[in-house]
Order: C-alpha cells, then sequence, then structure tokens
C-alpha cells in the first residue's frame, strides 16, 4: 500500500436523497484547502477531478428515490475504485452515502486481487443498513452498509461478487437507528459503538479493539466519514443533522489513530452539503480531519479565523 499516493477522485453525487446540495461537496473541499493541507504532509498528490455517474437503460422507481442514477454512479465509482487503488490511497470526496456502494464494491475487489480482508469503518449517525424493502424514505443513502454485506433486494445494481462480511464493518457514532435496521443488526456481528458507550467508555476503546480484528487478520481498512459522525453545532453543513455527535477531539483522536495504525487504505468523505454551511467552517473542519488521517500532528494544526 503506498499511503504517500494520495488520489482525490470527486463524486459530487446527490441521488442519494431528496434534499440536494451534497454535489457541491468535491468543490468545496477544493476550495477548502485539501489538497495543500495533504501536500504539506510531503504527500504526492493527484486530484483526478470529478467522475461522472453511467447512465443505465432503466425508468425511475415507485419508492426509491433516483434509482437508475444510484446504480450508475455505483458502476462508475467501483471501476474508479478498482483503477485506483493499486496507485495509492483514493480519498472520494462526495456526495451522498450512497456513493459508498460504489467506492466500497470497488475496495473489495481490489482487497480480493491482493488477497488481504477488506474491513470497513463506519463513523455515522446512522448505521445505513436498510435494504431497498426496508427503507421508509426510499433513499439510497440509508442502504450502503446492507449493499456491500450482500443483503437481498439490490436487484439491479452490480452482483457484489465479495461482500465485506458483517463481521468485518465496525460503526462508530451510532445514534439514529430505525427498527428494521436495529433488527437485522441484532442478528448480526459489527462491532457498534453507539455514542452512550462512547459518553461512559471513550472513543478509543472502541476503535482499537476494531483495529485489532483488521491487524490479526492482515486486512485493509476502507474509511467512511460521514459529516453527522460529528456534532452539529461543530459540522452543520449536513441534511441529517443529529445532536450528540462527535466531538472535534473525538474525531481528531480517531482519525490520528487510524494513522498511527498504517491500516487505512481508502476514504470517504460524505454527506457535505455546503449550501448549509457557516462561511466554510463543516468543509475545514473535514479537511482538518483528513489531514489527521495522513499523519498532521496536532501541534502543526492550523489557527482558523471564520
Ligand atoms: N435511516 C434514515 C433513512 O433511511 C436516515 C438515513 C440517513 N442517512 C444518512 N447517512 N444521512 O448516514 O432514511
Ligand atoms: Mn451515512
Ligand atoms: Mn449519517
Ligand atoms: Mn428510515
Amino acid at each position: 500500500m503506498d499511503t504517500n499516493n494520495v488520489i482525490l477522485v470527486g463524486a459530487p453525487m446527490d441521488s442519494g436523497k431528496r434534499r440536494q446540495g451534497c454535489r457541491m461537496g468535491p468543490d468545496a473541499y477544493r476550495v477548502a484547502g485539501l489538497q495543500s493541507a495533504l501536500s504539506d504532509l510531503g504527500l504526492h498528490l493527484r486530484d483526478l477531478g470529478d467522475i461522472t455517474p453511467d447512465i443505465p437503460d432503466m425508468s425511475e422507481h415507485s419508492h426509491l428515490f433516483a434509482l437508475p442514477e444510484c446504480i450508475g454512479w455505483t458502476k462508475a465509482l467501483s471501476r474508479v475504485a478498482q483503477d485506483v487503488a493499486p496507485q495509492g490511497l483514493p480519498i472520494f470526496m462526495g456526495g451522498d452515502h450512497a456513493l459508498s456502494m460504489g467506492t466500497v464494491l470497488g475496495m473489495a475487489q481490489h482487497a480480493e486481487r491482493i488477497e488481504r480482508p477488506l474491513f470497513v469503518l463506519w463513523l455515522d449517525a446512522h448505521s445505513d443498513f436498510h435494504t431497498p424493502e426496508s427503507t421508509d424514505s426510499g433513499n439510497l443513502h440509508g442502504t450502503p452498509v446492507a449493499y456491500f454485506t450482500g443483503q437481498p433486494g439490490f436487484d439491479d445494481f452490480p452482483p457484489v461478487s465479495s461482500p465485506v462480511p458483517t463481521d468485518r464493518v465496525g460503526m462508530i457514532g451510532l445514534r439514529s437507528v430505525d427498527p428494521a435496521e436495529r433488527a437485522r443488526l441484532e442478528q448480526d456481528r459489527a462491532m457498534l459503538a453507539d455514542m452512550r458507550s462512547i459518553d461512559e467508555n471513550g472513543i478509543k476503546a472502541p476503535l482499537m479493539a476494531f483495529l485489532e480484528r483488521v491487524r490479526a487478520a492482515d486486512g485493509i481498512l476502507h474509511v467512511s466519514l460521514d459529516v453527522d459522525f460529528l456534532d452539529p453545532s461543530i459540522a452543520p453543513a449536513v441534511g441529517t443533522t443529529v445532536p450528540g455527535g462527535a466531538t472535534e477531539r473525538e474525531a481528531h483522536l480517531v482519525m490520528e489513530l487510524l494513522h498511527e495504525s498504517g491500516l487505512v487504505c481508502s476514504l470517504d468523505l460524505v454527506e457535505l452539503n455546503p449550501f448549509l454551511d457557516e462561511r466554510g467552517r463543516t468543509a475545514k473542519l473535514m479537511v482538518d480531519l483528513a489531514a489527521s488521517l495522513l499523519g498532521r500532528r496536532i501541534f502543526d494544526r492550523p489557527t482558523r479565523s471564520f
């Protein structure tokens, strides 16, 4: 894994839910200085620009919002992920969380090729574990974990040839899980750390336990960072805010420990809706978190003025 090579991939996907704005995410990260934050760390950086979805020949679904476009993004993103993964560490700049269907699909195929198991760390208020049958909202950004773990019902999507077993999924930050997701999660063996347990035990313990699983299996780790993992008071630019999220230091600590683990192979930055931001503060915080994940140390954090 050549993690000194970082490949930025813009994924202005906005079809995973009805509320629009995440399509502006990739440019918000660029304007907030993602490239310079990472090149200042001595990393070699390439920005592939924004990719576009395939256009599948099918009609809209009665319940699922923008199903054809979501399928088109999944196809395009899984191809790009497979192409770039051998060259370095891709950062997929979203775009909403439905983009992880494609990125994880592609990274799982890459992992199979290099014969190492893929693990996924889901940093999110939500478990995103609905299937197309169980989702009330019809918003596919609430379904990616069900897709890449191989749950049924994703009929017209690309088949998941190497599903990520649920015991290779870790979720940290949970505080809004629908009953159908909860029922399914309870049967499964994902590592779940909700905000209540983080309040009681801290955020380091579940993360280290999960990283130990990855290490013991000689795995590689895809990290999917949803803006709503963070408390809305520090990260307002998201359509699905849930109070009681991670603090700035909790989030940075996660990123610093991930860096030290040396296990991370790829990163999604998702659900940023710049239309809802306050003077770019959420975009900048996400850039700072990405920089921590790639090795920026605490004394090197920039002073920000808004
Ligand atoms: N569970 C709800 C639904 O299915 C909300 C899902 C919200 N998902 C995200 N990503 N914002 O985590 O509609
Ligand atoms: Mn999410
Ligand atoms: Mn979420
Ligand atoms: Mn729901």
